[in-house]
């Protein structure tokens, strides 16, 4: 008898573990890309949540672009998978019925394509991380690189996900498929806007201009659970929970939230019912996000890495550490922005220090590190650039891109390597080999980076002359005594 989870397996599970919805009785009207950890701990709960309510054919057809491992895991469990949520007073398992389908991209681009031209899918959501969109971080701007060219000018599979998508979306054009919504679920401000930015000027390079206005949204999200890596006790309380196995499992705290801007042309699943909120414009949302909670979350992963801490919730811990964030957020990020109606910035940041403190999840700092030339931009740069532009001085902001600056060097600060893992690591590395190993060195190598830093603010001198500060007294101190000392 298999003990792995799977349609002939449920019956064995508890009964309060089942998933809300019978697997394979909705059919697929969603296609997602990016099948990782965040959307089926986040976007896939929701929808199953939402059919469990409403109904409606919104099962999701979870594409992996690259890696081929969480798509054999979960061919091989009928697509099934569980969640379980992890909070200080304890844990709760669910299985999640909402994948109706899976591919991968990699070996099967045409798949993907056909499905885009499949008029019973509605709405494609994304969750490909920040540099799948090919933007020039601090421009916003398309970058257009060989692979995207490639995808544009020949008929070689689709190595790209812009290029994917306009292929998906001329081949629904050519079918008469109708129209769809093309929904961004990453970490970008505007994400809605941004998504458009890379498809139109694509679209109108291969003539789809017009049937893009005609046909396409891009609604934009804001997307908010955090959703540690799995790992092998994350498979073992799975097990413990369900009594079988399961390969593909998650976990998540308690929290989540997703703002969404309700512009459907075919329909959606009734995810108000599920708990998200609709609205006509979710950019206050994400830049609240992006600005207090992911801008805190890469501070402490920076200075924490730095001072040999390997998870968020023990980073919080150190001496100082609270008290910086908590003026990071009070003196730099509350007044770069007006927050959504109702929500008082200071309050959020509680919050938002609350559950980083689960110590139930064990989020890594090498994780939230990870991409940091892409993520600097929407989560501290903006915070900085803002609070400039209104003749301030950012000081706490710019002690995080210190951190920043010292954690791409490669050592914490007993010495031990740290990963640099991040699409400009060799630009990054290059640039530090050929600079003075002085901190002025170290930032003007840095700031050179122009894709991160906008030129107003690699050309601010308060700022140069603080970041140098900062990395001073870390190369002095250390980042423990520097936080004990600073707050
Ligand atoms: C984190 C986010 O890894 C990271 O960069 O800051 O994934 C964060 O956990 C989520 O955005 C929470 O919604």
């Amino acid at each position: 008898m298999s003990d792995l989870l799977g349609l002939s397996t449920l019956h064995r599970i508890p009964a309060a573990a089942r998933p809300r919805i019978t697997p394979g009785e909705a059919a697929a009207g969603i296609v997602h890309l990016g099948l990782g950890a965040f959307h089926r701990a986040h976007q896939a709960v929701f929808t199953e949540d939402a059919m469990a309510a409403a109904g409606g054919d919104w099962g999701i057809i979870g594409v992996a672009p690259r890696s081929v491992a969480v798509y054999d895991a979960l061919r091989a469990q009928d697509r099934l998978y569980s969640v379980t949520t992890l909070a200080a007073e304890g844990r709760s398992t669910r299985v999640v019925g909402a994948l109706a389908g899976v591919r991968h991209a990699a070996s099967d681009p045409g798949a993907v394509v056909e499905l885009l031209a499949d008029p019973a899918i509605r709405i494609v959501t994304l969750t490909v991380t920040e540099k799948a969109y090919l933007l020039d971080p601090a421009t916003g701007r398309l970058r257009l690189d060989d692979e995207l060219r490639g995808d544009l000018a020949t008929d070689r599979p689709p190595r790209t996900v812009p290029g994917l998508l306009i292929r998906g979306l001329a081949a629904r054009r050519r079918a008469g498929a109708g129209p769809i919504a093309l929904v961004s679920c990453d970490n970008l401000p505007a994400n809605g806007h941004r998504l458009r930015g890379l498809i139109e000027p694509l679209a109108a390079a291969t003539a789809l201009a017009d049937w893009v206005a005609g046909n396409v949204t891009f609604p934009g999200t804001m997307v908010d659970r955090i959703v540690p890596a799995s790992t092998a006790e994350t498979r073992a309380v799975a097990r413990a929970q369900l009594g079988v196995r399961d390969e593909a499992a998650l976990s998540g705290e308690p929290y989540a939230a997703w703002v969404i801007e309700d512009d459907f042309p075919a329909g959606r699943p009734a995810w108000e019912k599920a708990g998200a909120v609709l609205t006509g414009d979710p950019r206050p949302w994400e830049r609240l996000k992006l600005r207090t909670l992911n801008g805190v979350h890469s501070a402490i992963a920076y200075l924490g890495a730095l001072a040999g801490r390997e998870t968020i919730a023990d980073a919080l811990e150190l001496p100082g550490m609270t008290a910086a964030v908590r003026r990071f957020i009070a003196e730099d990020i509350a007044p770069s922005f007006t927050p959504p109606p109702g929500v008082e910035t200071i309050a959020y940041g509680e919050e938002v220090l609350r559950r980083f403190a689960n110590p139930a999840i064990d989020y890594r700092t090498v994780q939230v590190a990870m991409d940091g030339s892409q993520k600097l931009p929407q989560r501290v740069l903006h915070t900085i650039i803002d609070r400039r532009a209104a003749g301030a001085t950012p000081r706490w902001g710019i002690m995080v891109v210190a951190a920043w600056m010292r954690f791409v060097g490669g050592r914490s600060d007993d010495g031990r390597a740290l990963p640099l893992d991040d699409p400009l690591a060799e630009r990054i590395r290059s640039r530090l080999a050929a600079a003075p190993a002085t901190p002025a060195g170290v930032v003007d190598a840095l700031l050179g980076l122009d894709t991160v830093f906008a030129p107003d603010l690699a050309g601010d001198d308060t700022v140069r002359e603080q970041l140098a500060e900062w990395l001073t007294a870390f190369a002095k101190h250390g980042v423990g005594a520097t936080l004990a000392g600073a707050a």
